[in-house]
């Protein structure tokens, strides 16, 4: 295959796996980019001689551009330079794995390109889902999920003619964190450390304190509103504590399809990369001879109180989705600087979402108002400004 892919956060966790399979499947890489680890980039400009390389920080983008001096590589900064290269690089498919809400603009660059889309953020789809969804359609691009969950709800529904008139429930799959089965008083005492190991998912640190809060899965319900026209009241969550069935399906005649698969965000990548085909994949198949227990049980919403909140912001619509995710990322961001205990990352969140009214069809301008809004009345509630 010669498809060429461009990288938006190729330092990441799952930008790195991106890397990998783009070596292990031959694919081009025309453009990587991140924040400031200029040491690996400069790796990845010189394993894989991309067109473009955009580094977030102005002064990294810099160091960077003498140290691969020797290279043709175009090196752009800032965010304008990420938002340049989604739209001006010559790739087939642009993976999205960048961190957070921050990932909208860059995304809607690429679809104007006539890029399709493999999408591994899952916050750009959260706050302004319905604008991307649309200009994707606009465009006529592919637009594939990469989180888990929602690729293997892709996959269930690729096999059923007309299956998204089928849907009957959706079953999206949670590992449970690594504070399943903790009582409120006990999650008082969790430290950071705690709340940074995951059971089974090795990922980054935002997402991995999002998995402890069950916020994860909040923003994948919205996720899985938006990208299959689900209502929530038909998407349930179940934990799953194997993490092998990656999220289920039920149609209207009651048959429910699973997708399973070791827990290797690879298998997703992969897919969503050589979609329509399937390729050879590297990764460990399951073992059935050893023996595999799978169970499932449902989460404490009491306790992991941030999944009805999901459920009441993409009922309410408009912004609220964005003013729940804003504040989320702000109060993760305190709780990862240790300004904050866990538990209060739930009070916080809730505190700032409940008393912001959101604004209905919003453009992305108003996106970025309600999500500023959010972080200034996080900062606000928890005493930090
Ligand atoms: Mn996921």
């Amino acid at each position: 295959m010669n498809k060429k892919i461009a990288v938006l956060g190729s330092t990441g966790s799952i930008g790195k796996q991106t890397l990998e399979v783009a070596r292990e499947c031959g694919f081009g890489v025309s453009a990587v980019c991140a924040n400031s680890n200029i040491q690996l980039l400069e790796q990845q400009i010189r394993e894989f001689n991309p067109q473009y390389c955009a580094v977030g920080n102005e002064k990294c983008a810099s160091d960077l551009k003498v140290r691969v001096a020797d290279k043709d590589v175009k090196i752009l900064s800032g965010f304008e330079g990420i938002c340049e290269v989604a739209f001006e690089s010559n790739a087939d498919m642009l993976l999205n794995s960048l961190m957070g809400k921050c990932g909208i603009m860059p995304t809607l660059y690429a679809i104007d390109s006539g890029k399709n889309i493999a999408m591994a953020n899952k916050e750009p789809i959260v706050c302004a889902g319905e604008i991307i969804l649309s200009k994707a359609k606009e465009k006529g691009v592919e637009f594939l999920p990469v989180d888990s969950e929602h690729s293997a709800i892709f996959q269930c529904l690729s096999g059923t003619f007309n299956s998204y008139d089928k849907i009957k429930r959706l079953i999206i799959t949670a590992s449970g964190g690594p504070f399943f089965g903790k009582t409120r008083d006990e999650l008082e005492k969790v430290t950071r450390e705690q709340a940074l190991k995951h059971p089974t998912w090795s990922m980054g640190a935002k997402i991995t304190v999002d998995s402890a809060t069950l916020m994860n899965k909040g923003l994948e319900l919205i996720e899985a509103v938006r990208l299959f026209g689900v209502c929530q009241e038909n998407i349930e969550i179940t934990v799953h504590r194997q993490s092998i069935v990656h999220s289920m399906v039920e149609f209207c005649d009651g048959s429910v399809l699973a997708q399973m698969g070791n827990p290797n965000m690879k298998h997703c990548i992969q897919f969503a990369l050589t979609y329509p085909t399937r390729t050879e994949s590297l990764c460990t198949p399951l073992d059935f001879k050893s023996g595999l227990n799978l169970t499932f049980s449902p989460p404490d919403e009491d306790t992991f109180s941030l999944i009805k909140t999901a459920r009441h912001a993409v009922s309410a619509g408009g912004t609220a989705p964005t003013v729940l995710n804003g504040a989320n990322e702000c109060a993760v961001g305190l709780f990862l600087e240790d300004k904050i205990r866990f538990v209060e990352i739930f009070d916080y969140v809730i505190k700032a979402y409940e008393s912001i009214k959101p604004v209905m069809n919003p453009t992305v301008e108003e996106i970025e108002q309600a999500d500023r809004q959010a972080r200034e009345e996080v900062l606000s509630v928890s005493g930090q400004r």
